[in-house]
């Protein structure tokens, strides 16, 4: 099994309008899934990109539920609206994947997993493990999240991947951005690290300054990082330029460009 995350800033400019999406280069992705389909498992993660971290920033879901009612009113109000904008985007992927031919099939993240504090604490994974038995590609998605600490919280995709991937050990993890793959420093200056040790990544966090882009609610590249870390004590995790194609068949097929985490 391969679990792909395709990144907001593959599939949107996250500092763009609100609710951009890139449906050819989301085409592109699922065109290279079509040529390995069915002779590997795919589970899809989007990201929120435009869709998502606008929503989930201007209600200040992360601050969870608050004791008075009228900001707890808000805030219920911030979440509904925040998760419809992920169902939009997931909405638009379903359609790129089902038009290239892939049995794509959308499962709704708040639905199937609780959290403590954005990480996941409960996750039902029997409708995934149904799915793929009947050789369909779930795709799931950034979301809101019941929390147990805050009432409410976001779940990022890169989370729910550490707890699939300790689950169901996938054999790889792709994570696509709009970057070639891991810089020991910010894009365009830092040099790109082709192979990078997770007993590194901590020393590589303190080197970086730890930000993407503004609207980013979820901890962005060093979020990512972090998860990484875990997620290479089960499977092989590559980072990879989702913008660029034939990348993405590179890393299935073992010659890929880009990062990978040893
Ligand atoms: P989303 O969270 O919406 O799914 P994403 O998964 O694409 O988005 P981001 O959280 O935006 O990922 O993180 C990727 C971004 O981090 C890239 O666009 C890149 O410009 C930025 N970045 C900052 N520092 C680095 C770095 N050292 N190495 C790689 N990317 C970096
Ligand atoms: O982009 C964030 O998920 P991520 C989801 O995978 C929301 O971190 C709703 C902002």
């Amino acid at each position: 099994m391969i679990i792909v995350k395709i990144g907001g800033s593959v599939f949107s400019d996250k500092a763009g309008a609100p609710e951009n999406f890139n449906v050819e280069t989301v085409r592109g992705i699922a065109k290279e899934i079509a040529g390995v389909y069915p002779d590997a498992d795919f589970i899809i993660i989007h990201g929120g990109g435009s869709f998502g971290h606008p929503e989930a920033k201007k209600y200040g879901i992360r601050e969870g539920l608050p004791a008075d009612w009228e900001s707890a009113s808000r805030r219920r109000i911030g979440f509904t609206l925040t998760h419809q904008a992920m169902l939009r985007a997931n909405a638009k992927f379903i359609n790129a994947f089902v038009a290239e031919n892939l049995p794509a099939f959308s499962v709704s993240t708040s639905s199937t997993f609780i959290t403590e504090n954005g990480k996941v604490t409960y996750g039902d994974l029997e409708v995934i493990k149904r799915l793929l038995e009947l050789r369909f590609v779930p795709v799931l998605f950034g979301d809101v999240s019941l929390d147990l600490a805050k009432g409410v919280d976001i779940l990022s995709g890169d989370q729910i991947i550490t707890y699939l991937a300790k689950m169901l050990k996938p054999e790889k993890v792709v994570f696509l951005m709009d970057v070639d793959g891991v810089y020991d420093g910010r894009p365009g200056v830092g040099k790109l690290i082709q192979n990078l040790k997770h007993d590194e990544i901590s020393d590589l966090l303190d080197r970086l300054s730890c930000t993407s882009t503004g609207t980013d609610v979820t901890g962005g590249i060093c979020n990512k990082l972090r998860e990484a870390a875990k997620i290479a004590e089960h499977s092989e995790v590559w980072f990879i330029n989702g913008k660029i194609p034939g990348r993405l068949s590179g890393a299935i097929l073992g010659d890929g460009f880009g990062t990978r985490i040893l």
